[in-house]
């Protein structure tokens, strides 16, 4: 993989207030050609090309899982992979990549861990929905000031499930959410969907959102692929709320603190 000597990207003062008005930001060309190109190859190797997942957790589309709908090949089915940054090289690359973590930076500050990374594969034409949402209702760190960048490996479109979000929602607050089939999404008597707004975005750009926006992505009723890849970042003054001792999250840069996320 070649080594970029290019620049590092950093937010302007436009796009870090931008992020913090609007809950989100995207930019683009966070990798280069090469190394975008050698991230698609590895997920087709672990989905379609035998190679062991190893520590990697596999989850199957619900829908196939339980058997109301089939696919040509068992690696169409996979709708999330989770843990690729801890269990595979390139994409630790890609969780420690020099553009993504700089802007990290300027969001949650120096100290940094990773809560959690999944990618979502959004197979054409079987690909389901992801309801709206927030992050940080589900998670147990507080304060609930997480930032992902959800970094996508194809062309992210409106007709294959590209992101959408309510911009400035973010300072809401955790909404009430309810469970449907499947998912976990916000209660539609607490949001209007009215104020959406849809997120193409090329392969190899990241959309990099606060952990309280309510985002949501649509079915693929495509034929081409839709994967992403969410990395979850936090300041690690951040605290554990869970049961028990805090778990021993990816270490990213900089220091920890005593009392907080281990
Ligand atoms: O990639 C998707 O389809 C949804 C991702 C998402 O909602 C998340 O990472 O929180």
């Amino acid at each position: 993989m070649s080594i970029s000597t290019q620049t590092p990207i950093r937010l302007t003062d436009e796009q870090l207030a931008a992020y913090h008005r609007d809950g989100f930001l995207v930019v683009e060309d966070l990798v280069s050609p090469e190394e975008l190109d050698a991230l698609r190859n590895r997920v087709k190797e672990y989905t379609h090309g035998g190679r062991p997942a190893g520590s990697i957790h596999v989850q199957v589309e619900p829908r196939v899982q339980r058997g109301e709908m089939t696919v040509a090949h068992p690696g169409d089915g996979i709708r999330k992979l989770t843990g690729l940054v801890e269990g595979d090289d390139l994409f630790c690359q890609l969780g420690l990549n020099e553009n993504i973590v700089g802007i990290i930076e300027q969001i949650v500050g120096p100290d940094i861990k990773m809560f959690r990374n999944a990618m979502l594969l959004k197979p054409p034409q079987v690909g389901s929905a992801k309801g709206m949402h927030q992050d940080s209702p589900y998670w147990p760190i507080e304060p609930m000031d997480l930032c992902s960048c959800w970094f996508t490996l194809d062309d992210a479109t409106v007709e294959n499930g590209c992101m959408a979000a309510l911009p400035g929602w973010h300072k809401k607050g955790p909404l009430p959410h309810v469970h449907v089939t499947d998912d976990y999404v916000v209660d539609e008597r607490y949001y209007d969907s009215s104020e959406m707004v849809l997120c193409p975005l090329r392969a190899g750009g990241g959309l990099f959102f606060h952990s309280l926006l309510p985002h949501y992505t649509a079915p693929n009723r495509s034929n081409t692929w839709r994967r992403a890849i969410a990395l979850s970042y936090m300041s690690s003054k951040s605290r554990h709320t869970g049961e028990g001792e805090s778990p021993v999250y990816f270490h990213v840069k900089g220091k920890t603190y005593p009392g907080c996320v281990r």
